[in-house]
């Protein structure tokens, strides 16, 4: 029996257009095709004629391949998977697809940066966007979230004028993939509103690690509704099982270049090696008599429910397990739409939700092409799909029968869906009210959830942000705006402003003694989201040269691979690399095509690598220096710690005769020869699983 998380796939596999009898080569109309190579000419040298069909149908088609981006989150990666509740959610929600644990719905999931276009780099500082589309048995629902919980603005209306600020300037186009640029931070200083968001922003949330471990938010307050018609008010939250983990800023620079897929390979690398993210998706709950319990308004996407405040309850888990056959069909042409929901899941007045409800569909239309993209592979719901909708562009079904309703000469049908409860109800709450143009006074506080997040973060954390601030108006232009940003930011916290004001050469605004936000929420710290420590699909490099001690290599390779860590050996160049057993051991990478910020972690075994005469090989110094500044776990053993110590870290504590087995900040190091203790695999593991160290002395060399 085929589990209905296959049916998807089964669909899928329905508009396939290979020819798995492989034959010949042939034009759009099935022509045979004997020659592609050159086209139709008169003589050798003559003019090419017009009536060479294939060539011109060629470089039409090609003339042709390319549709609109999207106007904002072009750049993604997608993938497909399935969703499983937990347990039974009826007592708040009636959606069928949150009722039955043993019921996998099938999903299409698609990550995507927001400000840059579609060949931008993965790792720049942005929002990313975390949109699911659940094929569920009632019609397809899209959860079209970001893995920030807060948006920038409060009214959909201010949409177009956030990113035009956002977008590469109209003059010049640019920056790409950037936010460092002086109309952003003209609209941020004057528009108040997105401070908190820009706070995330700020932070290292904006450069996440892997797709794979990002948090996602529905970021709206929603409305979930049970079969009595009862509603309660719902957040949506997405958590990673391996933890939510982050880059360093200048990590996340030099990465662009070095691999601009670096979140999209990473994406398709660990779902073809069979490591399948997953996610659990939790709920918070609020009954609608509570509406005003809060001191903020729960229709204002620039405010999270604190979840010390609102627990986040699990509700169920998404896997993510097969990769798109066809970018461009599937994560390309997918179709997302806050609008697209299923019964029991319904909306707010959150005016930007409100915006979002027109906005998807409306640029749909165009990028497109036309109003029948939901026949489309991945667009197209499971559920059986019965309109009287007709025509268009890229109309491919062959629909029959009548195309109004009522009718009596199609039988009536499709008919209106029966008294069993199955159609979809919107939630009939009363609302009465003048026409008015102007933001509600309940929306008003920009400043008090701001500085809860700051509140909130670790020391490096909040060190990450002001270092960021500084990046992003240290490249503004008009003194005036970082001025009135900085004057903008003292209201959040005078202590943040005055560090951020010191490194872009303006005076820090006057200290305003009545500025003393208290809230903290302690659940926004990255410390509080490791996830116990994992250190699975992390990418740990080992370099290595002839010579390099066999013992010590395989005994902590074999370490790592046990907790599902992926080891490389890297060596001056490909082929192999003849340890001290003379035995000859493969090269993953050479080192001129990989870099520090491509992994992990680093480990150095011993053996001429380590020796100090070699340890000032630049490319070695170079890899491990980064991967010290960049906070990542460094492992030496033997002679290896010798490159360490070249590199003068000064008051780090490295493994000397009289202390072996020595973990100081991450840097885990022991001088013994031979196979790596327990001991030694233990602390490394467990630094790798700690992801990033902070604190460490700056190298000297
Ligand atoms: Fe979007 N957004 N958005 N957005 N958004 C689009 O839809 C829009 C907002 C989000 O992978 C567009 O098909 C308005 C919040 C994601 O295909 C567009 C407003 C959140 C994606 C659009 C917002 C999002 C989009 C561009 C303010 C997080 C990518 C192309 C009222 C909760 C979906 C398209 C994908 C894409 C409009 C604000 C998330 C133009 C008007 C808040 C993840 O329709």
């Amino acid at each position: 029996m085929t589990s209905p998380a296959d049916r998807k796939q089964e669909q899928r596999q329905g508009f396939r257009a290979d020819d798995p009898a492989g034959g010949p080569l042939t034009t759009d109309q099935g022509v045979e095709v004997d020659h592609t190579d050159d086209s139709l000419t008169v003589g050798d040298r003559g003019p090419t004629l017009m009536e060479d069909f294939h060539f011109r149908e060629k470089l039409t088609h090609f003339d042709h391949e390319r549709t609109p981006e999207r106007v904002v989150h072009a750049r993604g990666a997608g993938a497909y998977g399935y969703f499983e509740p937990y347990e039974s959610c009826a007592e708040f929600t009636r959606a069928a697809f949150l009722q039955d644990p043993s019921v996998r719905t099938p999903v299409f999931v698609r990550f995507s940066t927001v400000q840059g276009p579609k060949g931008s780099a993965d790792t720049v500082r942005d929002v990313r966007g975390f949109a699911t589309k659940f094929y569920t048995s009632e019609g397809n629902y899209d959860l079209v979230g970001n893995n920030f919980p807060v948006f920038f603005i409060q009214d959909g209306i201010k949409f177009p004028d956030f990113v035009h600020a956002l977008k590469p300037e109209p003059h010049n186009d640019i920056p790409t993939g950037a936010s460092a640029h002086d109309t952003l931070w003209d609209f941020v200083s004057l528009q108040p509103e997105t401070l908190h968001a820009i706070m995330w922003l700020m932070s290292d949330r904006a450069i996440p690690r892997s797709y794979r471990m990002m948090q996602g938010f529905g970021v709206h307050t929603f409305r979930f509704v049970n079969a009595d018609g009862k509603g309660t008010f719902v957040k949506f939250h997405w958590k990673p099982k391996l933890g939510v983990h982050s880059l360093v800023w200048d990590e996340a620079q030099e990465c662009q270049g070095r691999d601009p897929d670096f979140n999209r390979r990473d994406l398709w690398d660990a779902i073809e090696a069979g490591e399948y993210p997953e996610w659990e998706l939790g709920v918070q709950l609020v009954p609608e008599e509570d509406e005003f319990a809060f001191d903020f308004d729960l229709l204002d996407a620039t405010k999270i429910i604190p979840e010390e405040q609102v627990p986040v309850r699990p509700i169920g888990r998404m896997v993510l397990d097969r990769n798109p056959e066809n970018f461009f069909a599937e994560t390309e042409q997918v179709a997302f739409h806050t609008a697209n929901v299923v019964p029991g899941i319904d909306f707010t007045n959150d005016p930007l939700l409100q915006a979002r409800n027109f906005s998807y569909l409306d640029t749909q239309l165009i990028r497109l092409g036309g109003p029948n993209f939901s026949q489309l592979p991945v667009n197209h719901p499971v559920a059986p799909v019965r309109t009287n909708q007709r025509d268009g562009y890229h109309q491919s079904a062959l629909h029959s029968g009548t195309n109004y309703f009522p009718n009596s000469l199609g039988g009536g049908c499709p008919a209106h869906a029966g008294a069993d409860g199955s159609a979809y109800t919107h939630y009939a709450e009363r609302v009465d009210g003048a026409k008015i143009r102007r933001r509600s006074e309940s929306f008003k506080d920009h400043h008090s959830q701001a500085a809860m997040f700051w509140n909130s973060m670790a020391d490096w954390e909040k060190q990450h942000i002001v270092e960021a601030f500084r990046f992003e108006l240290g490249k503004v232009g008009a003194m005036t705006v970082r001025t009135r940003t900085v004057d903008e930011l003292g209201k959040v916290d005078p202590e943040l402003a005055t560090q951020v004001a010191a490194g872009i050469g303006v005076p820090a605004p006057e200290r305003d003694e009545s500025v003393t936000h208290k809230l903290t929420s302690p659940a926004l710290s990255l410390e509080s989201l490791r996830g116990g420590g994992s250190i699975r699909t992390r990418q740990i490099a080992v370099l290595v040269t002839d010579g390099v001690d066999a013992e010590q290599v395989t005994s902590v390779r074999e370490a790592l691979a046990a907790e599902g860590a992926i080891v490389e050996a890297i060596a001056a160049q490909d082929g192999t690399v003849r340890g001290s057993d003379g035995e000859e051991y493969m090269v993953d990478r050479a080192l001129p095509t990989v870099a520090s910020v491509l992994y992990d972690a680093v480990l150095l075994p011993g053996g001429p690598t380590g020796t100090p005469e070699n340890g000032s090989d630049p490319d070695v110094l170079r890899f491990v220096r980064d991967a010290y500044r960049h906070g990542k776990p460094v492992g030496a053993l033997g002679s290896g710690v010798g490159v360490l110590s070249a590199l003068k870290p000064d008051g780090l504590r490295l493994s000397s005769e009289f202390h072996r087995v020595v973990a100081d900040r991450g840097v885990v190091t022991d001088t013994a020869p031979g196979a790596a203790s327990e001991e030694f695999q233990r602390a490394f593991v467990e630094a790798i699983g700690a992801h990033r160290h902070w604190g460490r002395p700056p190298v000297r060399c």
